[in-house]
């Protein structure tokens, strides 16, 4: 599900989504990020760009049927390995820039906001936390890292209509920090971006990025069994399944 090509010659890699169609996030699939990105930091690699196989959508987010007539017992796991991927991904000392070639709403747009730097292509894609638009309440954390991007009203707004931006939006929010024209030109300028990353006194950064974000890390930690189980509570109750019902067959419809 996910494809790592390293170049030895720079010490950087291409950490490639790939579970069609849409890059949602699975069980595996989030447990097969965290993998990667623990081999390439053993591995001493510097920096790497998070890319997507597919043609127009960078991740879908989460996987609505984790969360739809599923166990408790992998729902419990499956938030667990939600939380663990995002603690790995916002806290790897490499450089980590993400290659945003389509949509990327909710979970997708936490991984983007999760890298050091976000190139997004300028399309129809859209970009943003619309969680409340399924009826269901995003995280703390996702909440907070989405303020700490974009600041406390516009993500207030954000947060509570489901909001997803285009691309100019995005970057006039500092959701995203760059535009291209089109999908190759995403990685190309990733890549331009990466190479600038990982000149950068490597001590200075990874000891600035560590000390700014390992509060937020530390926050989670504290609450992260309590959430697991509220999790679990809130999204198993009839209510909720039933607006994923029909959250999924809109989806189907939209067809
Ligand atoms: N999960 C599962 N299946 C999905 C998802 C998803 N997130 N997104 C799309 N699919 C499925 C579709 O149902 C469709 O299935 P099928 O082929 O069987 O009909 C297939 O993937 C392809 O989808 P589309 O035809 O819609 O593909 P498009 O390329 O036309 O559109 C989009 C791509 C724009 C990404 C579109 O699929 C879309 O809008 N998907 C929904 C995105 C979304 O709303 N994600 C939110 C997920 S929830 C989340 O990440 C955070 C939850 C926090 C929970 C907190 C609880 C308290």
């Amino acid at each position: 599900m996910v494809s790592v090509s390293k170049d030895d010659k720079t010490g950087t890699a291409t950490l490639v989504l790939q579970r069609p169609p849409v890059n949602s996030l699975n069980l595996e699939l989030l447990q097969e990020i965290t993998a990667a990105i623990k081999n390439m930091e053993k591995d001493k690699c510097r920096g790497f760009i998070l890319a997507s196989n597919s043609p127009t959508v960078f991740s879908a987010g989460l996987d609505i049927m984790e969360m739809y007539q599923t166990k408790e017992e992998r729902l419990r796991l499956f938030w667990k390995a939600l939380q663990e991927m995002w603690r790995t991904l916002y806290l790897t000392p490499l450089y980590t820039v993400a290659a945003i070639n389509g949509h990327s709403p909710a979970g997708g747009g936490v991984l983007a906001l999760s890298c050091d730097y976000s190139v997004m292509v300028s399309s129809k894609a859209t970009i943003g936390l619309n969680e409340t638009k399924l009826g269901l309440k995003p995280p703390v954390w996702f909440q907070k890292i989405f303020v700490n991007a974009i600041g406390f009203k516009n993500a207030y707004k954000a947060l509570n209509h489901g909001t997803l931006f285009t691309p100019q939006e995005a970057l006039s929010l500092n959701l995203v920090d760059e535009l291209a024209g089109d999908p190759a030109q995403v990685m190309e300028q990733a890549k331009k971006q990466l190479e600038f990353g990982i000149q950068i006194p490597n001590f200075a950064r990874t000891s600035t990025k560590y000390e700014m974000r390992h509060p937020h890390v530390q926050e989670l930690n504290s609450y992260a069994d309590k959430e697991v189980e509220d999790i679990c509570k809130f999204i198993l109750s009839d209510r909720v399944q039933k607006t994923l019902e029909v959250y999924l067959d809109n989806l189907k419809k939209k067809k």
